[in-house]
């Protein structure tokens, strides 16, 4: 069909989209991305311009048919615990049930990370009243592993708060992470309890390492974790991919726990137009995608971005090929 998505532009033009999340559900492919609004505000390095309120279910039967947008799928006037700025989510699905996950500010300005359920992958969303109990910042990522545990992996610097949790509380007034030497930040990662809907384990700061086994510093911009984390499982191990924000790349790491450690391997996804990159990594049809978000349809507008995919290729011994968007 003419107007099925074709790869490395916008899957849709209608609304601006980003951070996709991807997921196979009854055999469809299911994206839960930030629906971004066209606003002409200021740009700032807290986020502010990233003033988004509701999102927008997408969905593609394959990749010769159009993209379906199933509407409002959970609007902030209906999350009773948070006040604005909608960013990234991502979905899971069991207990016969699909559970949206969605960062906001509460009322203090915090961010915290809510859950909605559903009967259908396309929504609407019912959430929560609180948020989950115990959570912060940004960016949560569901995995459900082989044996049915879920795990949440989480948060962002700058806007997305990290480094006022260095010491385990909020603390407003830290902006600054670690010494350049001294190890970076690292994601979270939590267990989920069996309802999908709050903490069953205390939350862990991920290792990321270089090939010595050496911790990835701070000042190491080019490799160290910065927000957007997903995990997924290629050939048994663990694949954790994130974004180096300032740097502007899409990165990996692979451990066989996935709590961690996980060792840098190397680049995924080359910078795209905008500031953020944003990722998730899906398996279907026997194929592996990488869904991906830049700024090419607002001409650089860094809060208008737009969800594009690509397919993914591993080598021979399961790193994976680096990916240039634009190249010809
Ligand atoms: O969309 C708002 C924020 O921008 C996300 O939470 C980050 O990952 C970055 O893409």
């Amino acid at each position: 069909m003419s107007n099925a998505p074709k790869p490395n532009q916008p899957i849709v033009t209608h609304i601006y989209t980003a951070d996709p999340s991807a997921h196979v559900f009854d055999g469809k492919l299911y994206i839960y991305p930030s629906h971004d609004l066209d606003h002409d505000g200021p740009d700032n390095d807290n986020g502010d311009q990233y003033a988004m309120e509701d999102y927008h279910i997408l969905s593609l039967d394959n990749f010769e048919s159009p993209v379906v947008d199933h509407g409002e799928a959970l609007h902030v006037r209906d999350v009773k615990w948070a006040s604005k700025q909608m960013w990234a989510p991502d979905a899971a699905y069991k207990n016969n049930t699909y559970y949206l996950f969605f960062p906001a500010r509460d009322h203090d300005g915090i961010f915290r990370i809510g859950v909605a359920t559903s009967e259908s992958p396309a929504g609407p969303f019912k959430p929560e009243d609180n948020y989950m109990e115990g959570s912060y910042s940004i960016d949560p990522a569901v995995f459900v592993d082989e044996d049915n545990e879920a795990y949440m992996y989480f948060g962002g610097l700058w806007g997305g708060q990290l480094e006022k949790w260095q010491t385990g509380s909020f603390k407003a007034e830290v902006v600054d992470g670690p010494a350049a030497d001294a190890p970076a930040i690292g994601p979270r990662v939590v267990r989920l309890s069996e309802d999908m809907k709050s903490f069953a384990s205390e939350i862990h700061e991920i290792s990321i390492i270089d090939e010595d086994g050496n911790p990835i510093v701070a000042g190491d911009e080019d490799r160290r974790y910065f927000e957007g984390p997903w995990l997924h499982k290629y050939n048994g191990l663990y694949y954790l991919s994130y974004s180096t924000g300032t740097t502007h790349k899409l990165v990996y790491a692979v451990g066989t726990n996935p709590l961690g450690p996980f060792t840098f391997k190397g680049t995924i996804l080359t910078p795209v137009i905008g500031w953020t990159t944003h990722h998730s990594i899906v398996e279907f049809e026997d194929k592996w995608y990488l869904f991906y978000h830049d700024c090419s349809l607002s001409e650089g507008v860094n809060h208008k971005r737009s969800v594009k995919y690509t397919e993914l290729h591993y080598n021979e011994d399961g790193t994976i090929q680096t990916i240039d968007p634009y190249k010809e």
